[in-house]
């Protein structure tokens, strides 16, 4: 992508209304524009960050063996008034009626409808287990919307439904949402702790919080410091053993950890206090089970092995991916900018043209766009004319992993240098090599 051809809006100044770097940083880099309280557009470099974080949120679900499909973001009245949760819902469902009058709503999250699209297909025990998801749109019309798409009104949600014939099934289906998380965020570059937590509107009684630390975050957690550095499970996990995933759950849950919902003092005092954690945190997911409280209500049986019909146990599993790119930037920032794990940066690299207009400075830099993207890997161009103090400025802000920069003089000798915008390293290397370092 050519920089002078593209739509990167930076603003100079840091806008008055944000409160917290993330925030302030996605406005700056042009990522993401308010088009009214707590809604928001994504502009085309947020939208590149946020296409990887799903890609990678996908990659999971998928190897966990959940299914995707896409189910709307209006709903009607009547699923939920069948769940009775129409009327619990409150204030916070934004609710709209049709031009022939009929209740609708936009979706705060998606159970009932998943639950009508299991009734009406699927008959058999045979069939499961089954987990459908998708990543789409809700609305919850929050009180106070706040921190840019950290807390929003509209906002993303991969939301994935099971549904299994007992209780033991359903407990595998919430074990492999469980490790596919753990390895989700890791991937995102978080760390990211399973922390008990409230069920509140959703329900159920077994439940955990995916909880970033940050001094930023809306949570109070507790925890033991040694979850910071438990390992992950691995790309070859087996999501089809019972007893591996259950060892998973159980050793990431044997120490305490819990929200403030759930906290309880005298088990977190007989932690050690050396071994204490209590911060703040960004809750980026949350998976409940809550057996047969929507199945009931809205008949959603299947006939089991002993010929019976049988209510379904059903979980549900959140991550919110437009909260999850500003809880990245809060782990991974400097003064400059932002710092992008490689996983989802918005390019892999920038090369920056020091002298544009300038015959050795252009063709070089168009040598190595053409190599590099050539090679699959997705280049940003500075190819504009603006003062090489402003694009360094520009490259640091918008947090690509590394930058190829290339002047008049370094390019006389057939070099440039390319630096690393985590550590501020640069080095000097000839133009092929430059290029070797990604193709090879
Ligand atoms: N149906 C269940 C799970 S599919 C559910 O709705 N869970 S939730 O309410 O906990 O939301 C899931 C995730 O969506 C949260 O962990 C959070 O990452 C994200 N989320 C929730 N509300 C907001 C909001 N107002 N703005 C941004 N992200 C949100």
């Amino acid at each position: 992508m050519r920089l002078s051809r593209y739509f990167m809006p930076i603003l100079k100044e840091n806008p008055k209304e944000a409160e917290i770097v993330s925030h302030r940083l996605m406005l700056r880099a042009g990522m993401i524009r308010q088009q009214s309280q707590g809604i928001y557009s994504w502009l085309p470099l947020g939208k590149r960050v946020l296409d990887k974080v799903n890609a990678i949120i996908r990659e999971e679900q998928n190897r966990a063996g959940a299914i995707e499909l896409s189910m709307p973001t209006l709903q009607s009245a009547e699923l939920w008034q069948e769940s009775g949760r129409y009327d619990a819902y409150g204030k916070e469902m934004l609710r709209i009626k049709d031009r022939q009058d009929r209740p609708m709503l936009y979706g705060p999250t998606n159970e009932e409808m998943v639950t009508d699209i299991f009734r009406s297909s699927v008959k058999s025990y045979k069939d499961l287990p089954l987990n459908l998801y998708h990543i789409q749109l809700k609305f919850r019309d929050e009180i106070r919307p706040r921190f840019g798409t950290m807390r929003s009104r509209e906002f993303m949600m991969k939301d994935a439904y099971s549904f299994d014939l007992t209780r033991e099934g359903a407990e595998h289906s919430y074990n492999k949402m469980f490790a596919a998380y753990l390895r989700t965020f890791d991937r995102l570059g978080l760390r990211a702790i399973p922390m008990r937590a409230d069920t509140g509107p959703i329900g159920g009684n077994l439940s955990h919080e995916f909880i970033i630390l940050a001094d930023t975050g809306e949570s109070e957690v507790f925890c033991h410091k040694d979850f910071v550095d438990f390992d992950i499970p691995g790309e070859n996990t087996d999501f089809d053993s019972v007893e591996g995933l259950q060892a998973i759950f159980d050793k990431w849950t044997s120490l305490y950890a819990a929200t403030s919902e759930m906290h309880d003092e005298a088990a977190f005092n007989a932690v050690p206090e050396g071994e204490r954690l209590s911060a703040r945190g960004i809750e980026v997911g949350h998976i409940f089970y809550f057996g047969t409280k929507y199945s009931e209500p809205m008949g959603a049986k299947v006939q089991g092995p002993d010929g019976k019909e049988h209510f379904v146990h059903m979980g549900s599993y959140g991550i919110g991916p437009t909260r999850l790119v500003p809880a990245i930037i809060e782990a991974s920032h400097d003064d400059n900018g932002i710092i992008w794990p490689a996983s989802v940066a918005p390019f892999d690299v920038v090369v920056i043209n020091m002298k544009a207009g300038d015959q050795a400075c252009d063709d070089t830099c168009e040598l190595i766009y053409a190599a590099l993207t050539k090679a699959g890997k997705d280049v940003l161009y500075d190819d504009t004319d603006d003062r090489a103090g402003t694009k360094f400025a520009t490259a640091d802000l918008i947090g690509v992993p590394v930058q190829i920069i290339a002047g008049p003089r370094a390019v006389a000798n057939g070099e440039v240098e390319v630096k690393d915008r985590k550590t501020g390293a640069r080095e000097t290397m000839t133009i092929e090599a430059a290029i070797n370092r990604f193709v090879a």
